[in-house]
């Protein structure tokens, strides 16, 4: 009898097809993961579009673009997801630290 485990599918539900963006999947394959500290920092900033401190909502959507400029933009749910994943201290934006950590945790 086959158990629950081999649907291999998430619990929650949902469909993976779409919004399937992984963050930690993406900064491996860009190399992000193995950049120094200093770069990360960069890459930041230059996420940082409105040079705010902070990568906010709409800017974590662009963030594919800021690596590759013809890259499509993360779905709402992909952002939010993204967002929940890196905004340590809920103030709903990433901090500098914020997105050193979610690039190690990756
Ligand atoms: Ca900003």
């Amino acid at each position: 009898m086959a158990t629950l485990e081999d649907s291999g599918s998430p619990s929650k539900g949902e469909d993976q097809a779409a919004d399937s963006f992984d963050h930690k999947k993406f900064f491996q394959m860009v190399g992000l993961k193995k950049k120094s500290a200093d770069d990360v920092k960069k890459v930041f900033h230059i996420l940082d579009k409105d040079k705010s401190g902070f990568i906010e909502e709409d800017e974590l959507g662009s963030l594919l673009r800021g690596f590759s400029p013809d890259a499509r933009e993360l779905s709402a749910k992909e952002t939010k997801i993204l967002l929940a994943a890196g905004d340590k201290d809920g103030d709903g934006k990433i901090g500098v630290d914020e997105f050193s950590t979610l690039v190690a945790e990756s």
